[in-house]
């Protein structure tokens, strides 16, 4: 019996707690969402007033944080700052000090004496932080504030528009004329929020208390988000396509949509500063044929002894080229092979650089430069070739190094592709996706001289266009 009536009075006492002190939503904590950056809002009642609006106005934006109390006044926030910061990152921090700062004290710092009078200017109370006390406090909370390497902003105090209690009508003034000398001299965002509200004081504010109206609340939010927005960091960059990147961070050199006829079998037939190294060994056929405005190749691979090879000129060390493709018949052992050449390199076999290869099964990146058309390299690979041996491990594995090849199907569709060079990344993109990036020293080569397609069997081609970076 006993046990029960302790247990019935823990049960009340636990109602009775919960009743005296209802956890207001504004200082509960949050759940981060670790895409958004973090803002922390420190400041008074005012600012719990206000911190749920401006949860819901920066809601996909931030993370908005403040500490689960009032923050009080200066000296309490000189206090207690470490604790409100925790050991978490900041991207922002939004504060306010002042009210309680202006507030008048008894000499033992109650403001309501046991006779239940309120200190006020002209009954020998005091304020709590007198002015020049609030600046200098400030100016080193703003000292700490900024070792967060959060963006600041701080909020002016919003005014008392009436006497009330230990609250003397326009106190607020002198606080905030110090608070902006130490903003400008550290260099800190203000948001002014006195003079937001003080021309509509009456709308806003709770008539004779310097608290505000649920709306005037809202109006504030709506303030204090705008302020936190503009120092926002950038939102994480969506990924951009690669055809997007060139667009946005190229020039554009060249581009031919072939809407013209073709003149003759050479190898300037197609015009428009096309040329080729394999029309000329077979002049009596016709490899390429511009047709309904499309560059459609047909090599002669076995008549020339080798696959159509056609060029123009590039110039860029970053960029790259888009293409549309098509492969229409989807021939046996299909394939196209895009790259940058340069011949007036030494060293490199016919200038080949790097290529991207559209296979039957692969796309494959692969650096010629420094791997198999390397001068040397060819030759002691050659060697082993010749002789019908393995390659050694080490030139196994440098040319392994030198390429990577992802599984790829073709059809006989219409396909955009990208193959750029960034630094000494060559990426290979179709319809918008990067299929296909690898790094290697020679896709750094500085002058990526010429664009060229290496077509052994019959691929259409429109809308050729080369960006150069840089
Ligand atoms: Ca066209």
């Amino acid at each position: 019996m006993r046990r029960l009536v302790v247990s019935f009075l823990a049960s009340v006492a636990t109602l009775v707690a919960a009743a005296v002190v209802p956890v207001d939503p504004a200082l509960a904590p949050i759940s981060d969402d670790p895409r958004l950056p973090r803002v922390l809002l420190i400041g008074d009642s005012v600012s719990i007033g206000y911190t749920l609006a401006v949860r819901r106005e920066l809601a996909g934006a931030a993370n908005v944080h403040r500490p689960p109390a009032n923050g009080g006044s200066t000296k309490i926030g000189l206090r207690d700052l470490d604790r409100w910061l925790g050991d978490q990152r900041w991207d922002v921090i939004h504060f306010n000090f002042g009210l309680h700062d202006l507030g008048y004290r008894w000499p033992d710092d109650s403001n309501l004496n046991a006779q239940g009078v309120y200190a006020t200017a002209d009954n020998g109370g005091h304020q709590n932080v007198p002015p020049a006390d609030y600046e200098r406090n400030l100016r080193e909370l703003v000292g700490r504030l900024k070792r967060t390497g959060a963006k600041l902003i701080f909020a002016t105090t919003t005014p008392v528009s009436a006497d009330l209690h230990s609250y003397v009508k326009a106190a607020e003034l002198p606080y905030n004329a110090a608070a902006r000398r130490v903003m400008q001299a550290e260099q800190i965002a203000i948001n002014d929020l006195w003079a937001f509200t003080t021309p509509q004081i009456d709308q806003l504010q709770i008539p004779g208390n310097p608290h505000f109206t649920a709306k005037g609340s809202v109006a504030l939010a709506r303030e204090v988000a705008r302020s936190v927005r503009a120092v926002l960091p950038a939102p994480p960059r969506a990924p951009v396509s690669d055809a997007t990147w060139l667009q946005a961070n190229g020039v554009l050199i060249f581009h031919d949509a072939f809407e013209r006829e073709e003149t003759g079998n050479g190898a300037k037939a197609i015009g428009n500063g096309w040329n080729s190294a394999t029309a000329d060994r077979v002049p009596q056929l016709k490899m390429a044929d511009l047709d309904a405005g499309i560059l459609k190749i047909s090599s002669a691979t076995k008549e020339a002894g080798h696959a159509a090879h056609i060029h123009h000129e590039a110039g860029f060390t970053d960029g790259g080229a888009v293409v549309r493709f098509r492969f229409p018949g989807l021939n046996k052992g299909e394939s196209l092979q895009l790259g940058f050449v340069d011949r007036d390199t030494p060293g490199i076999h016919a200038g080949h650089l790097c290529y991207g290869i559209l296979a039957p099964t692969s796309v494959t990146l692969i650096d010629h430069k420094t791997g198999v058309m390397n001068l040397e390299i060819r030759q002691r690979r050659q060697t082993y070739l010749d002789r019908k041996e393995k390659l050694p491990a080490d030139l196994e594995a440098l040319l392994k190094a030198k390429q990577v090849s992802v599984p790829w199907k073709p059809d006989t569709e219409w396909h955009e592709l990208v193959l750029l060079t960034e630094g000494d990344e060559l990426r290979l993109s179709l319809d918008g996706k990067v299929v296909a990036r690898h790094r290697s020293a020679g896709f750094a080569h500085p002058l990526k001289r010429w664009f060229s397609f290496l077509v052994p069997s019959t691929v259409w081609i429109d809308d050729v266009k080369i960006w150069k970076v840089k």
